[in-house]
């Protein structure tokens, strides 16, 4: 299946953000650290137009542990300045502040060398649609602000959220792009909530997954699913946890649609566990 979203309003967001970064000073480009090269927008470089930038690594919680120090190198060695945060319970999103004044002191300084005053450091959020961007900027507000939910698309328009005296966030709309490079950008974003789910196939995304953990977390399909011998294919695994689980219709056969719903909810809500769905090594490789 073809995986693709980029409705009107995206493409109107864009154009948004391009207008407002004249007046901006650092971007901060929030990632998924479950797919953090699968979530990084490609147009990203042409929208940050130079300017300094952060990269943050959200919902941590969620993803494997190893792979997010792993990535965290991974974008250091490319020069980049990395944080690694979890947006809900709040958990590395102090060392924020710091890092956009970091970021922005050349500025400041040429300010001042010209005798202007310093004012609020101007940031601006970017990132696809689900990853976090209006819960990072209600808890560095420590109010809710910004409108949030487990849908992709909630944010519709920008909104500026001042912080304290010295920061001035800039929330945005999701953006993805017109064109995914291949189709496993797109099954890992489906995988991970950031296309509307209305669009996807459950079954196929959920083999997609199946057929992941299988190679590089059999455990925790092992474990959440109690299949002790996982088959060889993954359709009879997929069978076998629609069995386990009881999802039977009439007949006796699996409810292919509830198992495929069930893994991709137990999936995304961090029941499977802690899993990240690509790693630096896959890449290294490929350049090599
Ligand atoms: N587990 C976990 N969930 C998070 C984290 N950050 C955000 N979420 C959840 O992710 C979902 C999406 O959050 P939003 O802040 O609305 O995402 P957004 O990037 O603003 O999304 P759009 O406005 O649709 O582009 C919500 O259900 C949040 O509670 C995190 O660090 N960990
Ligand atoms: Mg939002």
């Amino acid at each position: 299946m073809a995986i693709q979203w980029y409705p009107g309003h995206m493409a109107k967001a864009r154009r948004e953000v391009t207008e407002k970064l004249k007046i901006i000073d650092v971007v901060i480009e929030l990632l998924d650290a479950r797919a953090p090269l699968s979530s990084r927008n490609p147009v990203i470089d042409e929208l940050a137009q130079g300017k300094p930038r952060l990269i943050l690594l959200n919902k941590t919680d969620l993803a494997d542990p190893i792979q997010t120090k792993a990535w965290a190198q991974y974008f250091r060695r490319q020069g980049a300045y990395v944080i690694s945060i979890n947006s809900q319970n709040g958990h590395g999103t102090e060392k924020i502040d710091a890092a956009c004044k970091e970021l922005a002191n050349p500025l400041f300084e040429k300010w001042k060398s010209k005798g202007m005053k310093p004012r609020a450091i101007r940031v601006v959020i970017l990132g696809i649609p689900n990853v976090g961007k209006s819960t990072l900027i209600n808890r560095l507000a420590s109010k809710r602000t910004a409108n949030v939910g487990d849908r992709p698309g909630i944010t519709k328009r920008q909104q500026w959220i001042k912080i304290g005296t010295s920061l001035e966030l800039l929330d945005t709309p999701g953006i993805l792009w017109p064109k995914f490079e291949d189709q496993i950008t797109g099954y890992r974003l489906a995988a991970t909530g950031a296309i509307k789910d209305e669009l996807l196939d459950f079954q196929d995304i959920a083999l997609f997954v199946l057929k992941y953990l299988k190679r590089e977390y059999p455990n925790v399909i092992r474990d959440r699913y109690r299949v002790d011998e996982l088959p060889e294919d993954d359709v009879a695994l997929f069978d076998l946890i629609g069995e386990k689980r009881g999802f039977l219709q009439k007949g006796g056969y699996v409810d292919y649609d509830k198992t495929a719903e069930t893994i991709l909810r137990e999936l995304r809500s961090g029941t499977l566990g802690a899993v990240t769905l690509e790693k630096p090594s896959d890449i290294e490789e490929k350049t090599v």
